[in-house]
């Protein structure tokens, strides 16, 4: 076969979701000459996804800081000194406030996070409202609460929730590394009873938290191999925070993290796999190399959770230059073809 034939097959194979990924077949994508990778990730985000559509989604965090767990990238882990208080939860109404300024301003999905290492049957009438009340407005909905059981699965689903996100963060050989106070089982624990309640899933993970290039693959062969892919896969690079463990890490190269788009992209192909935290700090061109490499989603708003995110503005025109519209949103006239017909 020509170079070109070989590279037609394997986007034609990897077009169809699979979930007996090995490590070493992961590992092999890494490895793919950089524009080969793109290239194969971008055939196969055009199979599932119109490429010029961005799921568009706004984070809030109706409870803050105080966080039992001890994850080492977090400003809200109460065993380090990040500067970042402890709030209690906030009111249905403030929240639902907020995602009508957020809806207002083009977001699809309102994403309510809170620093918890699990949620408490107390806070979940609170928590439920708030759901009901952003659904109503005609967005999306998601919740971050860390561990559920599944009667709480069940009763978040039964509000109007559409997504749970719980991140596996990294490979699993990496995860002691990064956070002791509770297990990856934990997290597909919970993943589970969040499937199981009929919820979508959000899970992804962190680059950047000093993990090897395995590790990365390692947490993409996890993902890829649970039995149904996450609906949304969030890759954050990390908003280092001074006070924690991982505050010091360096940076990812802009191409390694692109690389790390494109595997996600290819290993989970009907995946809205979201260029997520980390966009503060990355150039417009390192954004669109991410988009070009499948990326489709981004948070929107100048604030993540805790730490800043590009202003709006600066977002929607980044989004107009690069011909990029809002998922679900109607198409302008087609552009003239560049290829001609054979
Ligand atoms: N407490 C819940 C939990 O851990 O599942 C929900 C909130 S937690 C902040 C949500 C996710 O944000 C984490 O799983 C992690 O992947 C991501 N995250 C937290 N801090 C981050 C940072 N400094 N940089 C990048 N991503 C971060
Ligand atoms: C996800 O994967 N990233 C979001 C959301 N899910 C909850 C959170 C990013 C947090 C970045 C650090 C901060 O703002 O505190
Ligand atoms: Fe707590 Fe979530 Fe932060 Fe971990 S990532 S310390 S569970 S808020």
């Amino acid at each position: 076969m020509t170079v070109r034939e070989t590279a037609a097959a394997a986007v034609q194979d990897r077009s169809t979701p699979r979930h007996d990924w090995t490590l070493a077949e992961v590992e092999a994508l890494f490895e793919l000459p950089f524009a080969e990778l793109v290239f194969q990730a971008a055939s196969v985000h055009r199979r599932w996804f119109d490429p010029s559509e961005v799921q568009i989604s706004q984070l809030l965090s109706v409870k803050t800081g105080g966080c039992a767990e001890n994850c080492g990238y977090c400003s809200q882990s109460q065993h380090f000194k990040t500067g970042v208080g402890a709030s209690k939860l906030m009111d249905a109404e403030a929240v639902i406030a907020k995602a009508a300024e957020a809806k207002a301003g083009g977001a699809q999905r309102f994403c309510m996070g809170a620093a918890w290492r699990d949620l408490k049957d107390r806070d979940l009438p609170k928590v439920a409202a708030m759901i009901t009340g952003v659904k109503a407005l005609g967005l999306e909905t998601c919740v971050t609460l860390g561990m559920l059981n599944g009667e709480q699965a069940k009763a978040l689903k039964a509000a109007g929730l559409d997504y749970y996100n719980h991140n596996l963060d990294t490979g699993p050989d990496y995860y002691d590394k990064v956070v002791t106070t509770r297990t990856y089982q934990d997290r597909l624990d919970t993943l589970e009873l969040v499937r199981e309640a009929g919820l979508s899933t959000c899970c992804g993970g962190i680059v950047g938290m000093g993990e090897t290039r395995r590790d990365r693959a390692g947490l993409l062969q996890q993902l890829a191999t649970l039995p149904a892919h996450p609906d949304s896969l969030p890759i954050n690079d990390l908003m280092p925070i001074p006070g924690t463990p991982l505050g010091g890490s360096a940076p990812v190269d802009g191409l390694e993290f692109v690389r790390m788009i494109a595997v996600a992209r290819l290993v989970c192909p009907k995946a809205v796999v979201r260029l997520s935290a980390g966009r503060e700090h990355m150039s417009r061109e390192l954004q669109a190399l991410c988009f070009m490499a499948g990326a489709n989603s981004i948070f929107v708003g100048g604030k993540l959770l805790t730490t800043p995110n590009p202003d709006r503005d600066d977002d929607a025109a980044l989004l107009r230059e690069l011909g990029l519209r809002p998922m679900g949103v109607a198409a302008p006239t087609p552009a003239p073809a560049v290829i001609a017909a054979e």
